[in-house]
């Protein structure tokens, strides 16, 4: 058994018990079958309540979530050395325990790829082991999983009556695309630990348009309802989760809401996720569709591309309101 000295947890933040119970599953979760019919209405309004939503029939093999889970597996029960050969995560690469440039911690350990189609199969990370199988099962999840990810964006397009179809998955099909996978291990929690909601990973929203997660049949995944109130996603392993990002939430000029989510190690067996975050070309202009936008409407936030809103992104904390420095402050009349 590993016994963590007290100094080594003290890094580690805690969730206040004083928020609502966090143990219950919640199960208001929207279901989206993606054969359905009115899967694009459905869509449209879980991700104008929650920001979230969960996909069934969603024609992503297993066999291409089972590889590269086995691969995680495979990876993370590596001798620490062996792992630590893979990183820092700069950007690319093996991080364990700290969370991008500020000091963010969480009980986790990850890899942080690049999803760009173009790059994925002559990436220069190498890994231990078979190097040539992990990038070709990473580009075989990412090609499905990408793939899902345009239909719901189409989908999405249709729902919200806005024209050309591929106006907004086209960001992500795009071969400049700036997407990126992680792959995450939470290490079962330490047992004295268990009671006090040691943090996986901090609460915060994602920055790119869309992110897609799954993960194996564990729990610890919460959202925060709009009301503030975080309630706990039931784990399914045969599904898919999905996540508005904050450029969405621009793209669509509020309609949608990014989700703050976070993930608590409360799991005994230990919980692999794999996320794919998708996201626009450096260059884009990340602003209201035009074709969204009613008469006389007005953006809520200035002008700014992709890479400048990344950069910002790299200066925050992982809590930080990211989008906060883009809104336009509102002139209230006297
Ligand atoms: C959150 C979503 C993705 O995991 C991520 C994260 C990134 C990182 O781990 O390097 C960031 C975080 C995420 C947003 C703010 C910055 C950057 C850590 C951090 C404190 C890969 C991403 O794109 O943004």
């Amino acid at each position: 058994m590993v016994v963590l000295s007290q100094p080594i947890l003290e890094n580690f933040s805690y969730i206040n018990t004083s928020c609502k119970p966090t143990t219950t599953h919640f199960t208001g979760i929207p279901v989206v079958d993606l054969l359905d019919p009115e899967a694009k209405n459905i869509i449209v309004k879980a991700c104008q309540e929650f920001g979230f939503f969960k996909v069934d029939n969603h024609g992503v093999p297993i066999e291409a979530v089972a590889k590269l889970e086995a691969e995680a597996v495979r990876f993370f029960g590596l001798p620490q050395h062996e792992k630590d050969q893979a990183g820092p995560p700069n950007p690319f690469g093996y991080g364990n325990k700290s969370i991008g440039p500020n000091g963010d911690v969480g009980w986790v350990e990850y890899l942080l790829l690049n999803a760009n189609p173009q790059l994925i199969m002559n990436s220069s990370l190498t890994f231990p082991g078979n190097s040539q199988l992990f990038w070709k099962v990473v580009h075989e999840y990412v090609g499905a999983v990408r793939k899902m990810s345009c239909q719901v964006l189409e989908l999405i397009a249709e729902g919200l009556k806005i024209e050309p179809r591929n106006v907004l998955s086209r960001l992500i099909k795009d071969e400049r695309s700036d997407s990126c996978l992680r792959v995450n291990h939470y290490p079962p929690c330490p047992p004295a630990q268990q009671e006090e909601k040691l943090i996986g990973f901090g609460e915060h929203t994602d920055p790119q348009v869309i992110s897609v997660v799954r993960s194996n049949n564990s729990t610890g995944l919460q959202i925060a309802l709009r009301d503030g109130t975080w309630v706990s996603v039931p784990p399914d392993q045969s599904s898919f989760f999905i996540d508005v990002g904050d450029s969405l939430q621009v793209l669509t000029n509020g309609r949608f809401r990014s989700v703050r989510h976070r993930v608590i190690a409360d799991s005994l067996k230990g919980r692999v996720s794999m996320i794919y975050f998708g996201g626009p070309p450096l260059s884009e202009k990340i602003a209201p569709l035009p074709c969204l936008m009613e008469e006389g409407e007005e953006s809520l936030y200035t002008d700014f591309t992709w890479s400048e809103y990344k950069k910002s992104a790299y200066k925050t904390r992982l809590g930080d309101n990211r989008l906060g420095i883009f809104e336009k402050k509102i002139q209230v009349p006297l």
